[in-house]
C-alpha cells in the first residue's frame, strides 16, 4: 500500500466561478496537494492542455495530479496516476501503461467492488455516493452513512486494508460520522469549487481533516 495517499483529493469540475487550471492553482495555494483532473466533456487535445499545465504548477508545487479516465495521457504527460471508474480500463492493464511508482484510484460503490479492486492492484478506493451529486452523471445509488459502516466492516471482517475515499455530495458537517466509520479521506468537488474563495475553502478543510483522521 502506498503510504502517502493524501486524506484531501480535490476533484475539478465545471464552475460558473472558476475554471479547471484557477481551481487547481487555488487550491494548491490553500494547501492542497492532490488534484483529480475530471473533465468528462471536453475534447482530448483541450483535456491535454489543461493537463500539461496542470502538471507542471502542481509539480512546482508539491502536489500530485491523478488524471480521471484517460491512462495515455496521464502516460504522455508524465502525470502522478489516474483515477479509474467501471467502464474505464482494468487497473492491471493502466499498471502495466504506467508502472510501479503511479498512482491507481478506482471507484467502488459496494464491497464487492472494493474487493475487485484491490485484487486489480489499486492503491486507494473512492467510494461513495455519499448522498445525492448532480457532479457525476449515472450516479450509482446513495450510501449514506450506513453504507459506508457496512462496507467498512466487511472489508475488515474479509482483512481487506485499502485507504478508503468517501466522494459524493460530501460538506465538512459530514467529516465526523465518515471518519468514524473508518474512512481514510474525503474527496470533494463542487463544495470547493463554488466558493468565492477555494484556497481557504481548503485550508480550513484540511484543518477539519488533520483533527478527524489521526486514527485512521
Ligand atoms: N464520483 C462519485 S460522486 C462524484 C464522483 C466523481 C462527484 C463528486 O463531486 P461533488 O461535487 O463533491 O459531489
Ligand atoms: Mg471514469
Amino acid at each position: 500500500m502506498k503510504t502517502n495517499i493524501a486524506r484531501l483529493h480535490f476533484i475539478t469540475s465545471p464552475s460558473e466561478k472558476h475554471n479547471i487550471l484557477s481551481q487547481i492553482q487555488q487550491v494548491v495555494m490553500g494547501g492542497g496537494n492532490w488534484i483529480q483532473l475530471r473533465m468528462k466533456e471536453e475534447a482530448e487535445k483541450e483535456v491535454e492542455k489543461t493537463a500539461v499545465q496542470a502538471l507542471s504548477f502542481c509539480m512546482d508545487n508539491g502536489a500530485k495530479l491523478i488524471i480521471n479516465d484517460r491512462v495515455e495521457l496521464a502516460a504522455r504527460i508524465g502525470a502522478d496516476g489516474v483515477h479509474l471508474g467501471k467502464e474505464d480500463m482494468a487497473p492491471t492493464e493502466a499498471r502495466e501503461i504506467l508502472g510501479p511508482q503511479a498512482v491507481i484510484g478506482g471507484t467502488a460503490n459496494t464491497f464487492e467492488d472494493i474487493k475487485r479492486l484491490v485484487s486489480q492492484g489499486v492503491d486507494y478506493v473512492g467510494l461513495g455516493p455519499f448522498r445525492f451529486t448532480g457532479t457525476k452523471k449515472k450516479l450509482s445509488p446513495v450510501l449514506g452513512i450506513e453504507g459506508y459502516e457496512q462496507i467498512i466492516q466487511q472489508c475488515e471482517q474479509n482483512n481487506i486494508h485499502i485507504p478508503i475515499i468517501a466522494i459524493g455530495g460530501l460538506t465538512p458537517e459530514d467529516f465526523n460520522e465518515l471518519f468514524d466509520a473508518g474512512i481514510y479521506g474525503v474527496a470533494l468537488s463542487s463544495y470547493i469549487n463554488q466558493q468565492d474563495q477555494p484556497g481557504a475553502s481548503t485550508l480550513e478543510l484540511l484543518k477539519t481533516i488533520g483533527k478527524l483522521s489521526s486514527s485512521n
